[in-house]
């Protein structure tokens, strides 16, 4: 079978574009104006389309290469023998240009025009609330930010200020489902919406119609097609004098995956308390003997220790439900919700495990300091296994923080306070932290939760035991 090379066509004004997408693999099978890849330059985004039909036995480019005119783009195996020209004629196509120009159609803008909150400044478009950090198992450049599809106000109209960043391909196949893009924030770089977008969008709204009461008809966007009642439309400023913000686009996707994982996980929350008097004796005493060398050890860095042996022990909790399977990570990465003037974001401790508790601290502190500075980037909000949201600094006695989708369960952590505590022969002063553990019933027993809060606590009353 003669072989031959696809390259990049003329592509007008553009010398030198990244390759943001591949729309084929090796092995597959390609006909005549297939599109095989995306390309993307500070302007505008494009589909390159094949010039022959055939079977792709290699790829040349991979995302995030530069290409140009005449850049090897595939090897592709033909059974046109008159295609076997080789590069030289695959590359000479005139019609080339011709047949590529309908099919070559910039997608958007996205210079000046998009609106800096579309970006944001350096906040990343992921995972940024305990809820956001959804999908973190996906890997890859492709995949490198990943959040789950947003709906955007319903009522919000697409300015060519906001058309949505997709490429020709993701168009196509979101108008074949009849999504609206304009209801999206995408999680590919730039916040494009790629194809897995859609298909989550299209899942969840599934989802939303399997849940609606029997013999109820929500009207579409109202009541969120859970047969609820349309939210209250009320003119406020009747009232009173008002003013009306935007969102932050932060807020906008926390809300947006707060709302779906409240709507889809079955939450119960667990309460306990654990005594923590002799840490934090210990912690006050450590911290005085390290403030030299400025070194702070926060009990959030303990609990964090504390909880990788908890999730060792019952790894359930550490695991996320994928249709009938539980997927059980051998890793322990640990999130914590940090509050920011945006809106919430979750970093993450990766290797928890295998950090000491001064490492967890130091990397709390510069993560949460690079989260209210809008520096995190999206790998350091990826791949938590286990959220835990400390409330302790600010006050609160308990509170039912939500699961951080795929997550199974999230820690939350109230205000310690010196209570009596009856030893059996009399009350003594003891300190406690409250813990707050929401759990997925679905993966997680009731007595499971109790069990693990336990654990905790006993961890906390005895560090030692954290040693075991
Ligand atoms: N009880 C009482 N005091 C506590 C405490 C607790 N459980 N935890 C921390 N504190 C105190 C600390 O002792 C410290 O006091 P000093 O400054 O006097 O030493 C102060 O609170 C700040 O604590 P810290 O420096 O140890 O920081 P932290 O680890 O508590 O918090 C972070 C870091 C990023 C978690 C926090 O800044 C934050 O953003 N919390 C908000 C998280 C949030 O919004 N969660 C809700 C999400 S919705 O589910």
């Amino acid at each position: 079978m003669p072989l031959i090379e696809l390259k990049v066509p003329d592509i007008g004004d553009f010398d030198s574009v990244e390759v943001i997408e591949l729309l084929v693999s090796a092995g597959d099978q390609i006909k005549p104006e297939q599109s095989l890849l995306t390309v993307e330059s500070d302007k505008a985004s494009m589909e390159i389309p094949s010039s022959a039909a055939g079977r792709v036995v290699e790829l040349k480019v991979g995302l995030g290469d530069k290409v140009a005119q005449g850049s090897v783009i595939a090897l592709v195996e033909t059974a046109d023998a008159t295609a076997d020209q080789s590069s030289a004629a695959a590359n000479a196509v005139p019609a080339t240009a011709a047949v590529i120009a309908p099919v070559i159609a910039p997608v958007i803008s996205q210079g000046s025009s998009v609106p800096p909150d579309a970006h944001g400044p350096s906040a990343p478009a992921t995972e940024p609330s305990p809820a956001a950090v959804a999908d973190a198992n996906s890997a890859g450049p492709e995949s490198a930010v990943r959040v789950p599809p947003v709906q955007a106000d319903p009522g919000e109209v697409a300015s060519p200020a906001n058309l949505p960043h997709a490429s020709p391909s993701v168009r196509k196949f979101a108008r074949e489902l009849g999504v609206e893009l304009t209801r999206l924030v995408g999680s590919g770089p730039k916040q494009r919406i790629t194809a897995d977008d859609v298909r989550a969008h299209v899942k969840l709204a599934m989802a939303g119609a399997a849940i609606k009461p029997a013999g109820k008809s929500s009207g579409g966007a109202e009541g969120a097609g859970l047969g609820l009642l349309p939210w209250p439309k009320i003119d406020f400023a009747k009232f009173g004098p008002v003013e009306t913000r935007p969102l932050s686009r932060i807020r906008k996707l926390s809300a947006a995956n707060l709302h779906r994982n409240w709507v889809m996980i079955p939450h119960v929350t667990n309460h306990d308390e654990a005594d923590v008097t002799a840490l934090e004796a210990f912690r006050t005493e450590i911290n005085a003997e390290q403030a030299v060398a400025g070194v702070k050890f926060t009990m959030l860095a303990f609990v964090i220790k504390a909880c990788v042996h908890a999730l060792q022990k019952m790894p359930d909790f550490n695991a996320s439900l994928e249709g009938d399977s539980l997927v059980y990570k051998h890793y322990w990465h640990i999130g914590f919700a940090a509050d920011t003037p945006n809106g919430l974001v979750v970093p993450v401790i990766r290797d928890a495990d295998r950090k000491t508790v001064s490492q967890i601290a130091q990397e709390t502190a510069t993560l949460a300091l690079a989260a209210r500075e809008g520096k995190l980037a999206p790998a350091q909000m990826q791949g938590g296994t286990f959220t835990i949201s400390s409330l302790g600094g600010i006050g609160g006695t308990g509170f039912t923080p939500i699961i951080n989708a795929p997550e199974v369960a999230i820690l939350g952590l109230s205000r310690t306070a010196m209570r009596p505590v009856w030893n059996g022969t009399s009350f003594e002063a003891r300190l406690l932290l409250p813990l707050s553990l929401s759990y997925d019933h679905r993966v997680i027993d009731g007595a499971a939760a109790a069990r693990f809060n336990a654990h905790l606590a006993r961890l906390l009353l005895d560090f030692r035991r954290v040693l075991l």
